[in-house]
């Protein structure tokens, strides 16, 4: 099976599990990437089950929008059963690296109210040790020299990503990433709460504080749930 016809399976999966258990008229939490496309996509056929959905990027909004979902600002909701969402690379623990598409803020902030994150990943983003993929962190423009520093101390090699045409990628935030290749992180609890502490940064990739309750995993044998 090909890497999309795997994104495909576990998408098709999520859509079956929030069908299964989230009550209708709930609001769904949204995440970003392509594999969560893969999920609008499956879960669109069934959009009147639910009163809406709370985006965590403007693609992701187009996407549902597209498919004539509502979506509604977090601000005007109180309670979100699930978030589904994909990631980088996902631990035995459930921790995840996130962020390579450049929505980690606003995924880290649905994935806080939502009561199950559902982790939707190819069975390549298994990983028994995090930081293979680059970590992203999202700063303030004005802090990304010193932020990536403080990362070369920690033995990082951070570089500030840059946009398809060559500028200085921008978030939907306005901010701007560095991604961190080099790291190998045992504790990754313990470096999201360190960095998270850094003036100047916004949000870290790392997921591990809050990881997914529920992961599935789109393998060439099936999906695999992992609780
Ligand atoms: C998103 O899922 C991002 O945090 C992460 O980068 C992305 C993975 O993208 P894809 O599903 O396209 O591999 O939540």
């Amino acid at each position: 099976m090909t890497q999309d016809e795997l994104k495909q399976q576990v998408g098709r999966a999520a859509a079956n599990y929030v069908l299964s258990n989230v009550a209708h008229g709930a609001v769904l939490g949204v995440g970003t990437g392509s594999t969560v496309n893969f999920f609008i996509d499956e879960v669109a056929a069934f959009k009147d089950r639910f009163r809406g959905a709370v985006s965590s990027s403007n693609a992701s909004t187009a996407r549902l929008r597209a498919h004539g979902f509502e979506v509604l600002e977090l601000n005007d909701i109180e309670t979100l059963p699930v978030y589904v969402d994909g990631a980088d690379e996902i631990d035995a623990a459930g921790h995840m690296i996130k962020g390579g598409g450049g929505a980690l803020t606003r995924e880290k902030i649905v994935a806080m109210v939502a009561q199950t994150f559902v982790c939707i990943v190819d069975e390549s983003k298994r990983v028994d040790l995090l930081g293979a993929f680059p970590l992203p962190v999202e700063v303030i423009p004005m802090a990304s020299a010193a932020i990536a520093r403080r990362f070369v101390d920690l033995d990082g090699q951070p570089t500030l990503r840059v946009a398809k045409d060559g500028s200085t990628f921008v978030t939907d935030n306005g901010n701007w990433v560095l991604d961190v290749h080099g790291l190998r992180i045992p504790d990754p609890v313990g470096l999201e709460a360190e960095v998270n502490n850094w003036p100047g940064v916004v949000t870290v990739g790392l997921f591990a504080r809050r990881g997914a309750n529920i992961s599935l995993l789109g393998t060439k044998e099936g999906v695999h749930r992992i609780d």
